[in-house]
């Protein structure tokens, strides 16, 4: 702090504000403790002065310290995660969403409460539902009986870890794959909340095969007598059905 004094013996006094570390700029009210002032992102800190003049008449002067909060966390870039569903449907992958941390330490990076996006994703032509654990760590996609066809978790860092168990339906989506966007949100110490997405793109399995799955339509009535694997083989080849009726007919 410094003082000068002009001619006509008017004091200027300034001050130098040098702040070390962020302050919590918890979501206050104009309320007022003391010597300071929480108001939403901005806090004020009256700081008493007192002031000997020439002849030695102490003067009190309050100046006021304002400070803003920064910038709100928020997320950047999205490696997203890939999974085949392969034969099986299983499959496992991982990514990373880049955590912008702001003017404040980031006390948690969870996923949103809301996730009404994936309302109308479907596995093995059930409806799902989501689960979210209590921390908001793990997200969990499971089928109508409750069991997980998907589970995904976050930790403070942005990473990400997607475990799928079962497989969900793709439909009409441009080469077979799906992507999954799913919600998620950081907050820092004064409670600032920034929200991004992560996205999981899910690719269908291999088509289901014929062999076991013929339509029982084509080998009622007289053809109960053919071999079931020969039905399969012509089947499996693609050939047409009147190959299958050339066959047939040499057989009766
Ligand atoms: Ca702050
Ligand atoms: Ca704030
Ligand atoms: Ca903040
Ligand atoms: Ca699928």
């Amino acid at each position: 702090m410094t003082s000068t004094v002009d001619a006509d013996g008017n004091a200027t006094i300034t001050t130098d504000v040098v702040q070390n570390g962020p302050i919590d700029h918890e979501d206050g009210d104009g309320d007022s403790e003391g010597y300071v002032t929480n108001n939403g992102d901005s806090i004020s800190i009256d700081v008493p002065l007192v002031i000997d003049d020439a002849d030695g008449t102490p003067n009190n002067v309050d100046i006021t310290v304002n400070i803003e909060d920064g910038q709100d966390p928020s997320f950047g870039k999205d490696t997203g995660a890939t999974l085949e569903e392969g034969t099986d449907g299983t499959d496992s992958a991982s990514g990373d969403i880049n955590v912008d941390t702001g003017s404040d330490d980031v006390v948690d990076v969870r996923f949103g409460a809301d996730q009404s996006q994936l309302d109308d994703l479907t596995s093995n032509g059930q409806d799902t539902s989501v689960v979210i654990s209590d921390d908001g760590h793990t997200l969990t996609i499971v089928d109508a009986d409750n069991i997980p066809v998907m589970e995904v978790t976050i930790d403070q860092n942005g990473h990400y870890e997607v475990e799928q168990f079962q497989p969900i339906d793709q439909i009409n989506e441009d080469n077979d794959t799906s992507d999954i966007p799913i919600n998620v949100e950081v907050e820092d110490a004064d409670g600032d909340v920034g929200k991004g997405t992560i996205t999981i793109h899910d690719t269908d399995g291999d088509n289901a095969q014929g062999g076991g799955d013929i339509d029982a339509g084509m080998i009622e009535g007289d053809l109960t007598q053919i071999p079931i694997q020969v039905i399969q083989k012509v089947i499996r080849k693609q050939h047409k059905v009147v190959q299958l009726t050339l066959m047939l007919d040499q057989m009766t």
